[in-house]
């Protein structure tokens, strides 16, 4: 069996390259977004599907995380929203005879694009230990079968739970009760890979893991600095609220190594003068920054916001820093020491340019700072995010209406699944509540996190691996290692709507649990699999990147009639795996999602009344101290400045830094095409962005083939790549993920928060 993910497939490799775009969304995003719908749809399903994406009664957009306006707002998608709802309303189905046509070692030999074509699974599918093919079974054999396994473990933290951010509140709190209840915290999460970062720095630095604006400060705002996102493609309603922001008279600073579509101009769809016009031009500044310097430039910017306040006398809130904050003299005099011109020298970019910027940061007061995963998934993305709060801090741009910190989500649900404990180290205050209601003790020891997870199971510590949703196999690094220690497990379960890599590099034994998608209508069942007499449709709960609870109820009739709901499969494996314990009503829950919602409401602060709010049109939001009025939640109330050294990190000679990005044809690991549009790039995506001074000083020339190298504790390589000039701060490259996930070693990752570092790899480049 093949452990690294193929290259490509046979049609593949047809590449065209235009000019990147200046704009981002308009006619083109629409067309666009219509054109795969219909492909995967129908024109008629199409527009029916499309119309009830993040209504108060439709479906929460599976798209990202970023907040909807309000219900007045009609027609909220995009064009990525909608691709990403066409996905999961495909007409495409994966049956019972694709698994006896297609053996799974066939399937290996696939890449991403061509797995997630074949469409959504139909039926709970096991492959027995030794075989080549999954076959059909129903859902208490394959519950069984996890339950024997399960059982068999000889200590509960030798199991791994996986989850994916999708998933939904309701489904994220049984799923966590049953882990702590079968005994480990071993609840690694996508989060792990993705704004892991930033939950550690907003906690230890404001108190709460979590953004401090809301979608109204954003609007509000005078200042808004966009650093290390792509929202153009990755959050595109964003833009509608830059826009907004703009209207109001405020500046938008973009830092970001490439010059981003998204970013510079955007034609609003739901205007006709976006539609036809030019647009509105987003970024006043724009500093192209070298990959994975951000560290640097926030410290020479906060350095020069002291001598600013030097000079002036009025730059620094000293009224705020006295009252709400600690450790604000620590931090100017460690700033004094630094040398600027290092700093700068760091960031490759020019002083006039980043003098503009501190004096925008000196004379704005309601400033906020949004990011994602061009500051998270570096090696120094934690104290990069403290320096980035010293900043909002500095200038009392915190807990104030139209300033504070916006680390932009992306799973829809992934901040959701935090508040409901999908987390490996969860707090006393969390599991204290847990065991007064359920009459149990949960456990304390921590459990393993996404890379932690990766090594226990390669080195034989654990041997069962459940994911509720997510793609493991080609979301995590150093691809060829993580493909053998899932090889090394006896069972892995997938709880999924579509077929992926997961389902084909596998434990010696596999399952396959095929769940309804957020589009689907929820019919309630029983645990024994009947419908519930008289039931009626259920719906789930989301949390956004800013905090709000709403409701999402889908309305389509299910891609096959055996799927069923996450919350009943969780209840299904756990009635099965678990001894009887009269607190633990799973088939109660299975079949009413109000009554898990009453669970919830028991358990966790901030959903009192939670099955009344969370039925008002725009649902509620949940309690958050930075954000209410800077009460900050760290013990003294008050936020407190960090001080971390210069970074003191060089590229080596003949070595780049390598970033690994989304194309605009993608979600995660789900490949819905070859293009990327905004970055003029098609047909292909094994291309490698690059100066062209850098590919003159190497020799190359534009489409030349390489392979892409990266030496830490042994050689890893990533092969046949294209080279393209592009416009990317010298001594960087870009390629897209998963396909460059090989690159990455397992030890490579974020300090204190263990992110893979998947956008600092020392690469170098091997012609072919
Ligand atoms: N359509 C679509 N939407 C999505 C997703 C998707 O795959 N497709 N994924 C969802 C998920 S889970 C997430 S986490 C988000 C991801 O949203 P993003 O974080 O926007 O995603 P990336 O493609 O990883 O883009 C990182 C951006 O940071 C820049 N960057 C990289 N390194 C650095 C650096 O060192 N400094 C600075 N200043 N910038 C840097 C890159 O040039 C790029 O513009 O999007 C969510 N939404
Ligand atoms: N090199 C590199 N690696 C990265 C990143 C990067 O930028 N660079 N980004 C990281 C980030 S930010 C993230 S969030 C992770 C993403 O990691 P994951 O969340 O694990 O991956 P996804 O590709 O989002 O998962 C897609 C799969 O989810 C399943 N699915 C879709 N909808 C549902 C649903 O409603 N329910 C269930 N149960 N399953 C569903 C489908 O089967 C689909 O195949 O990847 C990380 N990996
Ligand atoms: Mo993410």
């Amino acid at each position: 069996m093949p452990t690294g993910p193929p290259t490509a497939d046979h049609d593949e490799a047809d590449l065209r390259v235009s000019e990147p775009k200046r704009s981002a969304a308009g006619v083109p995003g629409v067309v666009a977004s219509l054109r795969h719908a219909r492909a995967q749809l129908g024109p008629a399903r199409a527009a029916r599907t499309l119309l009830a994406v993040n209504q108060p009664q439709g479906f929460d957009c599976p798209g990202c995380a970023w907040p909807d306006p309000g219900p007045t707002a009609h027609l909220e998608f995009c064009e990525n929203g909608a691709k990403a709802v066409a996905e999961e309303a495909t007409l495409r189905r994966v049956t019972p005879e694709f698994f006896a046509e297609h053996p799974v070692s066939e399937l290996a030999l696939r890449t991403d694009h061509w797995l997630g074509q074949q469409g959504r699974l139909t039926h709970p599918m096991l492959r027995p230990a030794g075989e080549d093919h999954y076959r059909p079974v129903s859902w208490d054999e394959a519950f069984d079968v996890v339950a024997a396994e399960l059982a068999r473990t000889a200590h509960p933290d030798r199991a791994v739970f996986y989850t994916s951010g999708r998933t939904s509140n309701e489904a994220a709190f049984l799923y966590q009760l049953l882990v702590r209840r079968f005994g480990t915290n071993n609840l690694p999460d996508c989060s792990n890979m993705c704004h892991e970062s930033s939950g550690v720095a907003l906690t230890q630095t404001i108190g709460i893991g979590k953004g401090s604006v809301t979608l109204d400060d954003v609007h509000e705002a005078e200042l808004v600095v966009v650093v290390g996102q792509n929202p153009g493609t990755n959050h595109p309603r964003m833009l509608a609220a830059l826009e907004q922001a703009k209207a109001g008279g405020a500046v938008v600073v973009a830092i970001n190594p490439l010059h981003e579509a998204g970013l510079q101009r955007f034609k609003n769809p739901k205007r006709p003068r976006g539609v036809i016009g030019s647009g509105t031009a987003l970024a006043d500044e724009y500093l192209q920054i070298k990959v994975g310097a951000d560290l640097a430039l926030f410290q020479y910017l906060n350095r020069r916001l002291v001598e600013l306040d030097d000079e002036r006398g009025d730059v620094l809130d000293r009224a705020f820093l006295a009252e709400s904050c600690e450790g604000a003299d620590e931090l100017v005099a460690h700033l004094r020491t630094l040398d600027p011109d290092e700093l700068l020298a760091a960031t490759g970019l020019a002083r006039a340019d980043v003098e503009r910027v501190a004096e925008l940061l000196a004379t704005r007061s309601r400033i906020v700072v949004c990011w994602a995963m061009g500051i998270t998934q570096h090696r120094q993305a934690v104290p990069t995010i403290r320096e980035i709060v010293n900043t909002l801090l500095l200038r009392g741009s915190i807990g104030r209406p139209g300033a504070g910190a916006c680390p932009v989500r992306g799973h829809s649900n992934v901040q959701g699944d935090r508040t409901m404990g999908i987390y490996e180290k969860p707090a006393e205050g969390f599991l204290k509540p847990i065991d007064q209601r359920y009459q149990f003790h949960a456990p304390r020891a921590h459990g393993y996190d996404v890379v932690d997870c990766i090594g226990a199971m390669r080195d034989g510590h654990a041997k069962v691996f459940v994911a509720l949703g997510g793609n493991f196999i080609s979301a995590t690094p150093d691809s060829e290692i993580t493909a053998k220690a899932i090889m090394n497990c006896g069972l892995t379960v997938q709880i999924s709507t579509k077929l992926s890599r997961s389902h084909v590099i596998t434990g010696e034994e596999a399952i396959i649990l095929p769940c309804l998608g957020r589009s689907e209508r929820d019919m309630p069942h029983t645990l024994d699999g009947s419908e519930v007499d008289g039931g009626r449709p259920q719906f789930v709960t989301v949390e956004d990147s800013m905090s709000v609870v709403h409701r999402s109820q889908g309305s389509r009739p299910p891609a096959s009639p055996h799927l069923r709901s996450e919350p009943w499969i969780v209840c299904g494996m756990a009635a099965a795996a678990l001894p009887e314990h009269p607190t633990l009503r799973w088939h109660a829950w299975a079949c009413d999602h109000d009554r898990i919602r009453d669970e919830i409401e028991a358990v966790i602060p901030g959903f009192s009344d939670f099955n009344k709010r969370v039925r008002t049109p725009d649902g509620f939001v949940l309690p958050n101290g930075a954000r209410d009025g800077a009460n900050f939640t760290t013990g003294n109330g008050k936020a407190r400045f960090s001080v971390d050294p210069a970074p003191e990190w060089a590229v080596p000679q003949g070595s780049f830094l390598l970033m690994t990005i989304r194309t605009h044809d993608q979600f995660n690991t789900t490949v819905y095409g070859l293009d990327d549009h905004y970055r003029g790039i098609h047909g292909e995506r094994r291309a490698v962005l690059m100066h062209a001074d850098d590919m003159q000083a190497l020799g190359l020339v534009e489409r030349q083939r390489v392979d892409l190298v990266s030496s830490y504790d042994r050689e890893r390589v990533a092969t046949d790549f294209f080279v393209l000039p592009y416009g990317i701060a010298r001594g960087c490259v870009a390629t897209y993920f998963p396909e460059a996930n090989v690159l990455v070693p397992l030890h490579l990752k974020a300090e204190k928060s263990g992110t893979p570092a998947s956008k600092s790899v020392l690469v170098s480049l091997r012609k072919r």
